[in-house]
């Protein structure tokens, strides 16, 4: 099973693992009557010996046909409504948030303006670091806990999608179109993230981390970005050497 014993990530991931596991029992359920059919049909309608006749032959069977077709209709009917459900809930962004966040994603990092406090901060290319995706690299996102957090997604060069496994959820980071989804994280922890749209030669170095932390913990976070001279966001325009603001590069 997905998530921690000690509670869930986010408000989404039970409702999330609730779908992920009532469709794998009724799905269990579907195969074991299936495949018990087809055992039962296999077992009692085999060829005996000395039987050379050809067995009875059903074609136009009305009653059999209009059930396989009505059957696995009603099956998929059932798998949408509950995933249209949640949907409609996961995807739901109308509530005011609590806390803003723009990511950007580009060839091959991960940016984060967190727009409420004006400050940045600006991950490295995996490419120019050398071990792309090495811990001590990567960027980390703040996130305070218990509080509505809604992430804008884009993109600067290529499609990337923004991933974190462990909040059940990912979502495409698109140029020029901007997605959004809101949060509420309500477990303090250091999660990975990752970019989960293949984006190039460094795509699988380019990683990131989320960290879920008290209010007074964020805030000194926000400070610590301002107290670096990391005020105002990062521009959206096609860049890929705008994030060496602070970052030395390194020597290869
Ligand atoms: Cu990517």
């Amino acid at each position: 099973m997905p998530g921690y014993e000690d509670g869930q990530v986010t408000n989404q991931t039970g409702r999330i693992t609730d779908l992920w596991v009532n469709s794998w029992i009724a799905l269990l359920i579907v195969g074991a009557i299936t495949w018990g059919l087809m055992i039962w049909c296999i077992v009692v309608y085999r060829k005996r010996k000395g039987d050379e006749r050809l067995p009875v032959q059903l074609r136009y069977h009305v009653p059999l046909e209009i059930m396989y077709i009505v059957l696995p209709l009603l099956m998929v009917g059932v798998f949408f409504y509950y995933t249209a459900r949640d949907m409609a809930e996961i995807e739901d962004v109308s509530q005011e948030p609590d806390v803003t966040v723009q990511v950007i994603g580009k060839q091959w990092s991960f940016d984060f303006n967190y727009l409420d406090d004006d400050v940045y901060e600006a991950g490295v290319h995996a490419e120019d670091i050398g071990l792309g995706g090495a811990e001590e690299t990567l960027p980390t996102l703040y996130l305070p806990v218990g509080e509505r957090v809604e992430i804008i997604l884009d993109s600067r060069d290529v499609i990337h999608s923004f991933w974190v496994p462990a909040f059940l959820y990912k979502k495409d980071m698109i140029p020029w179109y901007t997605n959004k989804f809101q949060i509420v994280p309500e477990r303090e922890g250091v999660y990975a993230g990752k970019c989960a749209e293949l984006c190039g030669a460094w795509h699988s170095a380019m990683l990131f981390n989320v960290a879920v932390v008290d209010r007074e913990t964020y805030d000194a976070q926000m400070q610590a970005l301002r107290d670096k001279g990391q005020t105002g966001a990062l521009e959206l325009e096609l860049s890929r050497e705008q994030h060496f603001h602070d970052a030395p590069r390194s020597e290869n």
